[in-house]
């Protein structure tokens, strides 16, 4: 099956659409459906000096941006014209009853294999600014990503200053191998896995990189307009800082949720995060030429890619002689030390929700359940008679939720949930605190490594008031993990550093107007407290977006039961989808 509509047609008609209803109906102007092919392909790429064939939606990278309006429905046929099996994520997009689409493999689908295609279908509802797309199994992401930019309704502004351009600036990292291979091998040998060899901003690495200077991002801007910048971190592993010589960025959104704006030189953007910024260009054209760039916060003890990627800043500059084309002073923005914990906490804490009438903070003001969830590093046994390279010879890297490391099962946990075949597939018995109490940021208890293993999923029923807080561990060294949920934001009512308080810091929370987002990092050696209403019926994936931390086993999954209400329900599913 394809999308083949006449555009005009298409565009006429719902214009004509969209003018009735906006005279009937002023509140549900045009809402339409948005198509999209996606192709993924392979496609050869050169950074570095080394070329490589990528996977790739389209033949691009990044790949294309998808856009619509919050209202909209959005179909993606994808197509898999590529030897490894695939799913797609539209990372943050809420799902609401339509898990199906979500994307996960494994998860909520299986995936779709060599030659198969599966039509993903689903309302953008409550959600506006921006979010990703990427691949959602193994390491594919690595190259399969692009931006989610979604406008207000038609007849909605902006709760800020109406921007001059809108630019996509999407971080990411870059391999001069094959990731798959990188990943494989590190599964193999249970040893942590090479690291890049570049970030690169919207799929460039810029001058800082031997043989790159050519792949460099220029945003190029007029005098005296405002930019909206979409900020993304489509990273593998790393959480990265982000800054502009010269110049001060104003926060206005995080994860398609807008805030109260505040300032900023340097932004922290862990992976999976989104951030809009807004960017104000200097009134006249200032005789100079400014360098943007990012590198990571990294607090792990093992290796990472400590190396920067760079764009410039480019005015467009008056034609006049007292203006040389060359030769331009170029600033370069300082960056935080790479271990700065105490600037990403100070960082993190300014993102507070609009919370205003139109744009109200729903945060949950009572908590039906509890849970405490420890996130951390831990080890499982080499194989016997063989040796290892993880922190001994006999043990492999593995990492865990409240000690459990995460197996992904054979066949869909979506589809074994609505066909009722849980059984050998998964089980519901995950952990609702850590089985093993410590202080889990101080020094580990000599044994304490070893991680248990399992499919297993913790059951919610539908408007389960949820706070989960996150515990740190120190267990092989203290590390900030990027956790994301799927199907839901949750609001962000606390962290600090050390061990959760249960009785202290309760009475600390924010439950006025925290943050409102589906990706945050737990702080390194610290905790955060999040509260969601499970209101989105379905099986919903929680795990490190630090793709390594996911590897090793850094995942659960939750069950949102069906509610009684008519759009309460899971849909059916879709008759495309892929089986295993
Ligand atoms: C990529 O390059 C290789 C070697 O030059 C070539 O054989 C292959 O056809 C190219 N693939 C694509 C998708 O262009
Ligand atoms: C998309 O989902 C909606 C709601 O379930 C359904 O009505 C529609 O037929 C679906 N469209 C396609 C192309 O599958
Ligand atoms: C840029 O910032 C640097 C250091 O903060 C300062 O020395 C310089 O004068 C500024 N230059 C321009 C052109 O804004
Ligand atoms: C990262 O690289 C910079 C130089 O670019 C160096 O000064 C710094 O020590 C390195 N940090 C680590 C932790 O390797
Ligand atoms: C712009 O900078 C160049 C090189 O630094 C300098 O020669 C020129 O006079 C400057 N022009 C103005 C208008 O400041
Ligand atoms: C950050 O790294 C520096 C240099 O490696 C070290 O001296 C310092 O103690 C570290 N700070 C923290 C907070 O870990
Ligand atoms: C964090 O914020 C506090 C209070 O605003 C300030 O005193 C401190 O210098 C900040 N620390 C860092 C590392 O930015
Ligand atoms: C491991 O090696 C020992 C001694 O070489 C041998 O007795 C044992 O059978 C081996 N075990 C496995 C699982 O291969
Ligand atoms: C494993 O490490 C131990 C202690 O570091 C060492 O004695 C032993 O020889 C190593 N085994 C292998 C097979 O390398
Ligand atoms: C946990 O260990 C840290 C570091 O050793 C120590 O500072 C802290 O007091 C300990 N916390 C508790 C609750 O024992
Ligand atoms: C760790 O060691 C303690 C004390 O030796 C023991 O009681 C406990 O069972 C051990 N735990 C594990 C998981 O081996
Ligand atoms: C999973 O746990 C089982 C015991 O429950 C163990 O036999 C197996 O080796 C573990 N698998 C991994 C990959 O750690
Ligand atoms: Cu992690």
């Amino acid at each position: 099956m394809g999308f083949t509509t006449n555009p005009s047609f298409a565009s006429m008609t719902a214009l004509l659409f969209g003018f009735c209803v906006a005279l009937l109906f002023p509140e549900l102007v045009a809402s339409r459906t948005r198509q999209y092919t996606f192709h993924i392909e392979y496609h050869n790429v050169t950074r570095l000096c080394h070329t490589r064939s990528i996977l790739s939606v389209n033949r691009q990278f990044p790949g294309p941006r998808l856009i619509a309006r919050e209202g909209d429905r959005v179909l993606v046929n994808v197509v898999n014209h590529i030897s490894n099996n695939v799913s797609l994520h539209w990372h943050g997009v809420r799902q609401l009853t339509s898990g199906w689409s979500d994307g996960p493999a494994y998860i909520t689908q299986c995936p779709i294999q060599t030659n198969q295609s599966y039509t993903y279908n689903f309302t953008i509802t409550g959600q506006r600014g921006t979010l990703l797309w990427h691949a959602h199994i193994s390491w594919l992401r690595a190259t399969i990503y692009g931006p989610i930019v979604i406008l207000p309704r038609r007849n909605e502004s902006y709760p800020f200053e109406k921007p001059y351009k809108e630019i996509p600036i999407i971080l990411g990292e870059w391999f001069n191998v094959d990731p798959e291979a990188v990943i494989s091998q590190a599964l193999q040998t249970g040893a942590g896995p090479n690291v890049s060899d570049a970030y690169t901003i919207n799929g460039l690495p810029g001058p800082l990189y031997n043989c790159s200077s050519e792949d460099t991002f220029r945003l190029k801007v007029k005098p005296g307009k405002t930019y909206l910048l979409r900020l993304i971190n489509a990273a593998l592993n790393d959480e990265l800082f982000f800054s502009i010589a010269n110049h001060t960025l104003t926060v206005v959104e995080a994860d398609a949720v807008y805030v109260k704006p505040f300032d900023t030189d340097i932004i922290l953007i862990t992976p999976g995060q989104t951030t809009n910024v807004l960017l104000k260009t200097k009134p006249n054209f200032p005789n100079a030429t400014y360098l943007m760039t990012a590198r990571p916060y990294f607090t792990g003890r093992g290796t990472f890619d400590n190396s920067t990627t760079a764009g410039f800043l480019q005015y467009n500059q008056p034609s006049h002689p007292q203006y040389p084309l060359k030769n331009l002073p170029l600033f370069k923005p300082t960056l935080p030390a790479i271990n700065a914990t105490n600037f990403v906490a100070n960082f993190t804490n300014k993102f507070k929700s609009l919370a205003s009438s139109k744009y109200p903070a729903n945060v949950p003001q009572k908590v039906d359940k509890k849970f405490l969830f420890t996130v951390g590093l831990g080890t499982t046994p080499c194989p016997s008679n063989t040796t290892c390279q993880g922190p001994t010879n006999t043990t492999k890297f593995a990492a865990s939720v409240n000690n459990v490391s995460f197996s992904l099962p054979s066949t869909a946990l979506l589809q074994a949930y609505y066909f009722k075949q849980s059984n050998g597939v998964y089980t519901t018995d995950f952990p609702t605190n850590p089985t093993r109490p410590f202080n889990y940021t101080g020094t580990p208890p000599n044994n304490s490594t070893l991680v248990s293993n399992g499919t297993k999923t913790l059951v919610l029923n539908f408007n389960t008031s949820v706070e989960v807080v996150l515990q740190g561990t120190s267990i092989l060294g203290a590390e900030s993990h990027s956790l994301h949920l799927h199907g839901f934001n949750f609001f962000v009512v606390g962290q600090g550093f050390g061990n959760y308080d249960p009785i202290k810091d309760p009475a600390k929370f924010n439950l006025v107007d925290p943050v409102e987002r589906n990706t945050f990092g737990v702080p390194a050696g610290g905790w955060v407290a999040f509260r969601f209403l499970a209101d989105n019926p379905g099986v919903w994936f929680m795990h490190c977006h630090l793709d390594v931390h996911t590897s090793w086993g850094l995942k659960m999954a939750w069950i949102v039961l069906d509610g009684t209400g008519p759009n309460q329900k899971l849909q059916q599913p879709p008759f495309d989808l892929p089986q295993c």
